[in-house]
C-alpha cells in the first residue's frame, strides 16, 4: 500500500545513533519529523553488523549518548567494549524511553532526494514507492554504511554459505565443524577470527594488508569503575569534549622526540598492557607528535612489529602478519582480542592474498590466482565499506537548478564542515565528509552536529525565510583546509579507506577533518554564533 504525499517540517534518513538523536532534538524543538530507515530494525551499523566478535572500540562508557544524564545513570554497561547485541540493546532502549518510533519508518529506502526551489522543500522518494515532502533533510546514513562488492569472479557458484559481515543473517551461522574462509583482515575480520576460530573445524583468513592491532584489554565492566563514571558523568563528559577525538583516552602531554627511545618504550608498553582508552586510536594519543614525526611514528609501527614477533609462534606467519610498508595509524589501527594468538592455534591457516589473490569462488570454495583452490563450507566477505560518502551517492540527490551530488563531489567530497554542502539548500549530513567522524567518538561528534542542525533550523525559521545554502567558496574553502590539515600528518601516505583508495575509481582526498575535535566544535559554535554568515537565506 503506497503512502500519499506527507508533508513534514524535517525528514532525517537513517535511524543509527544519528538518527535517533536527531528525531529527539528535532521533535524536542518543535518540528514535525519523519525518519525513514532502509532496514526493518533500528541501530544502523550496529543493526547490521552482527557477526561473532563485532564490539565498539571506544570503551562504552563513552561510546554513548551524553545528551541525558537519566539514560547515562539508568543504562549499565557489562563490558568495558560492549558486544554488538549489547550496544543494539542499548539503542532500541532509548528508542522506547523516547518514545522515537512512532516517527521512524522502517523498510523505506530512499531512492532520491529532490529540491523544488520553487517551493523550497525536499521531495524524498522510497524505493517501495512513497512520496515525502519537508522544508529540511537530514541525512543521518553512516559512514561506514555501503559494502564493497568484492572483485572476486562467480561468487554465485559457490554451494556453501556465503556471508557479508556487514550484512549478517539475524539467527546466526553455524561454524562448528566447518571449514572456513575469511577474507578480508580490517578491524572486522580481526575482531572476528578469534571468535571463528574457536568453533571452526578450520580457519584459513586471506589476508591482502596486514594491519597494526592493539588488546583491547576488554573485560566484565567492574562495578566500582561504573560506579566512579557514573558520579563523574557530567565532568568526564565535558572534559572529554576537550580533547582532539571527543574521548578520554589518557593522551599524552609529550611529543615523543623529546622523550628518550626508553621513555617512549615504557610508554607503548604500558597502553599495550592497559587496554581500555589507551589502546586502539588510544595507543594513537600516546604523544603529541604520533601522526607528525617519522622518529616516533616508525618507533610505535616498530614496538607493534615486535609484538607480533613474540607472540605468534611460527616466524613465517609471524612476518605475513606484520605492516611493513605503513606506518601506524595511517590505516584505521585495530583493537582485539587474541587476533596474533589466534594464529598459534592448529586450525587456523593465514594465507597471503597479496601474494595470490583470490580469483574466483568455486562450487566447493575458491581459486587463487595461481590456480591453488581451496575447498570450504562457509566463506565470510570482511572486506570493507564505500565509506563515508557511499550511502550518500547510493541516493539519487538533486539540488538546485539539476544539480546532482554525484557531479558536485566529482572531484572529491566537497562540504561546508561536514555539515552542509553549497547548492543543496536545507540539507544537512550528519558526520559528514569533512568532519573528525570516524577520528573521534563518533557519537558524540553525532550529538554535536546534530544540536548544530537544530540550532541553524531554528535560525533559519527566526529569521523568516525559509531557503538557507551555504556559500560555494566557504565549501572550497574548507575542503582545501581539510585536505592541507591532513597534509600536515603522516597519514595520508598509507593507502585507506579515509582516502577512498579502497574504491576503484574513487578520486583521492582526505575525507576526515584532522584539526581535532575540540578545535572542529570551536569552528563549528564559531559559524553559528557568527550569525552563520557563510550562508545564505531567502
Ligand atoms: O573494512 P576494511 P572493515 N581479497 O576496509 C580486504 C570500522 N569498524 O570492515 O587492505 C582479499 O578496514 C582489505 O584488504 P586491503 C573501522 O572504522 C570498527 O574491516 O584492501 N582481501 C582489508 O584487509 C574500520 O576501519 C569496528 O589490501 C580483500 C579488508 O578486506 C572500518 O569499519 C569494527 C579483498 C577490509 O578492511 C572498516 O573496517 C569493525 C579481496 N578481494 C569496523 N577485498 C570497531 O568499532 C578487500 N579485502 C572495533
Amino acid at each position: 500500500m503506497k503512502q500519499a504525499e506527507r508533508d513534514f517540517d524535517v525528514i532525517v534518513v537513517g535511524a543509527g545513533f544519528a538518527g535517533l538523536y536527531a528525531l529527539h532534538r528535532l521533535r524536542s524543538a518543535g518540528y514535525s519529523v519523519r525518519v525513514l530507515e532502509a532496514g526493518d530494525g533500528i541501530g544502523g551499523t550496529w543493526f547490521w553488523n552482527r557477526y561473532p566478535g563485532a564490539r565498539c572500540d571506544i570503551e562504552s562508557m563513552q561510546y554513548s549518548y551524553s545528551f541525558s544524564e537519566e539514560i547515562q545513570q539508568e543504562w549499565n554497561w557489562s563490558q568495558l567494549f560492549a558486544p554488538q547485541p549489547e550496544i543494539l540493546s542499548y539503542i532500541n532502549y532509548v528508542a522506547d524511553k523516547l518514545d522515537l518510533r512512532k516517527d521512524i519508518q522502517l523498510n523505506a529506502r530512499v531512492a532520491s532526494a529532490t529540491f523544488d526551489s520553487e517551493n523550497a522543500r525536499w521531495i524524498v522518494t522510497t524505493a517501495q514507492g512513497d512520496t515525502l515532502l519537508a522544508s529540511f533533510c537530514v541525512m543521518a546514513t553512516g559512514c561506514l554504511t555501503v559494502p564493497l562488492e568484492p572483485n572476486i569472479e562467480d561468487l554465485d557458484k559457490f554451494e556453501g554459505g556465503l556471508y557479508r559481515t556487514s550484512r549478517w543473517p539475524h539467527e546466526g551461522v553455524d561454524f562448528a565443524g566447518k571449514r572456513v574462509a575469511l577474507i578480508g583482515t580490517g578491524s572486522t575480520g580481526i575482531q572476528a577470527a578469534p571468535v571463528i576460530a574457536e568453533v571452526a573445524e578450520h580457519l584459513h583468513v586471506f589476508q591482502r594488508t596486514p594491519n597494526y592491532s592493539l588488546p583491547a584489554g576488554n573485560r566484565p565492566m567492574d562495578p566500582g569503575y561504573l560506579k566512579d563514571w557514573k558520579e563523574n558523568y557530567v565532568d568526564r563528559r565535558r572534559a572529554a569534549l576537550a580533547t582532539r577525538n571527543n574521548t578520554l583516552n589518557n593522551a599524552g602531554k609529550r611529543s615523543g622526540r623529546d622523550a628518550s627511545p626508553e621513555e617512549r618504550e615504557r610508554e607503548f608498553e604500558a597502553r599495550w598492557q592497559a587496554g581500555g582508552s589507551s589502546s586502539g586510536i588510544g595507543f594513537m594519543y600516546t604523544f603529541t607528535d604520533m601522526t607528525r614525526d617519522q622518529s616516533v611514528n616508525d618507533h610505535a609501527s616498530d614496538f607493534i612489529r615486535r609484538k607480533i614477533a613474540a607472540t605468534v609462534e611460527d616466524p613465517v606467519t609471524a612476518d605475513l602478519l606484520t605492516p611493513k610498508h605503513y606506518g601506524i595509524g595511517g590505516r584505521r589501527i585495530c583493537v582485539d582480542t587474541n587476533y596474533y594468538e589466534t594464529f598459534n592455534r592448529s586450525n587456523v591457516t593465514l594465507v597471503d592474498a597479496r601474494r595470490d589473490p583470490i580469483k574466483r569462488l568455486t562450487r566447493t570454495g575458491l581459486e587463487n590466482v595461481s590456480g591453488t583452490t581451496y575447498p570450504f563450507d562457509v566463506i565470510v566477505l570482511a572486506i570493507g565499506f564505500d565509506g563515508m560518502t557511499g550511502a550518500l551517492l547510493q541516493m539519487d540527490i538533486t539540488g538546485q537548478a539539476g544539480l546532482k551530488l554525484s557531479e558536485h563531489w566529482k572531484n572529491g567530497p566537497r562540504t561546508y564542515l561536514g555539515l552542509a554542502l553549497s547548492g543543496f539548500p536545507n540539507m544537512f549530513l550528519i558526520n559528514g565528509p569533512g568532519s573528525p567522524s570516524v577520528l573521534s567518538n563518533m557519537v558524540t561528534s553525532i550529538e554535536q552536529h546534530v544540536d548544530w542542525i537544530t540550532a541553524c533550523i531554528g535560525h533559519v525559521k527566526a529569521s523568516g525565510k525559509n531557503t538557507i545554502n551555504v556559500s560555494k567558496t566557504a565549501e572550497a574553502d574548507w575542503f582545501d583546509h581539510v585536505n592541507e590539515t591532513a597534509a600536515g600528518t603522516l597519514i595520508p601516505n598509507s593507502d585507506s579507506w579515509y582516502l577512498g583508495a579502497n574504491v576503484p575509481g574513487k578520486p583521492r582526498f582526505f575525507m576526515v577533518y584532522l584539526g581535532g575535535a575540540a578545535k572542529y566544535k570551536e569552528i563549528i559554535d564559531k559559524a553559528a554564533s557568527g550569525g552563520y554568515e557563510e550562508f545564505n537565506l531567502r
